[in-house]
């Protein structure tokens, strides 16, 4: 396995679950971190827990490109020897018919899930070829896979970011960058309180009665694939709670 202490990992959506979770775990290790999100409160209590040493933040939306690209050329050292990025940072918005969706909600899941994503990637994608290597890991959902319904735009984004990180591995052929796509499936954190819109009654039910994953399952398995020997290129991981299965197809009937 890779030293954890060489871990310079860039985190979009650092402020809650996943990405948080991960940059605990890769600190735990003996890495460092650069976290960022927009909500600025959450980032600096989450360098007071981990300590300035380890954790750098940076306040930034994933959709607002020239942001992106100012503050990705301002990273300071240590810090700016990123090697492992986490394109981390989405949401879902929304349940409803397709019919009935809000079109602001559809775009701002394809600005964020999709367009934030591929910025991500595109801006820090060089300065790992030029340091001699790296790892992406993006976050999928096993809703890029299997349909559901009210699951659009989101399933569709989920869709594009597993094929963004597939094609990827084909460019990046002798460049010692690896790519792989995380698709979880139900994990307790604030995402459905945000599809939800703050409605904590709906946000709560798809975990009621039932034991959903949790976000350190997910970090411990970005951590798990980023720590392989560098030889090895885990292309995607789809996970599930033990509790949740793929269900039938759904016939209509007069
Ligand atoms: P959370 O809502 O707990 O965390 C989402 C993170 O994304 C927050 O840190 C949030 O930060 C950040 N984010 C959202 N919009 C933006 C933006 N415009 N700019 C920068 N950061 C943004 O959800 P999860 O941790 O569960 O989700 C993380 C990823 O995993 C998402 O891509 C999600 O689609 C995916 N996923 C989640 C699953 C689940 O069941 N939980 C299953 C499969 C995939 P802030 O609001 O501070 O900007
Ligand atoms: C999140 C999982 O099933 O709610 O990507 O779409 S699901």
């Amino acid at each position: 396995l890779l030293d954890p202490t060489r871990f310079v990992v860039f985190i979009t959506g650092a402020t809650s679950g996943f990405g948080a979770a991960a940059a605990r775990r890769y600190v735990a290790a003996g890495g460092k971190v650069i976290a960022t999100g927009r909500r600025g409160d959450r980032l600096e209590a989450l360098q007071q827990e981990l300590g300035a040493d380890n954790c750098h933040i940076i306040e930034l939306d994933v959709r607002d490109r020239a942001a992106m690209e100012r503050a990705i050329a301002a990273i300071p050292a240590p810090f700016d020897g990123i090697n492992v990025v986490l394109a981390n940072a989405g949401l879902a918005l929304g349940l409803q018919p397709a019919a009935e969706a809000d079109l602001d909600d559809w775009q701002t899941m394809i600005d964020t899930n999709i367009s934030g994503l591929v910025y991500t990637v595109r801006l820090l994608l060089p300065g790992l070829i030029e340091r001699g290597g790296g790892h992406v890991v993006t976050l999928g959902s096993v809703a890029g896979e299997f349909a559901y319904p009210g699951g659009s735009v989101y399933g569709a984004s989920k869709a594009f970011v597993r094929h963004f990180a597939l094609n990827l591995r084909s460019d990046l052929q002798g460049k010692n960058v690896r790519v792989t796509d995380i698709e979880p499936g139900l994990t307790e954190t604030e995402f459905s309180l945000v599809r939800f819109k703050g409605d904590e009654d709906k946000a709560s039910k798809p975990y009621s009665g039932t034991k959903a994953m949790t976000a350190e399952d997910i970090a411990e398995s970005i951590f798990w694939v980023t720590s392989l020997p560098e030889h090895v290129n885990v292309n995607k991981i789809q996970m599930m709670a033990t509790t949740q299965a793929i269900g039938p197809f759904d016939i209509y009937r007069e």
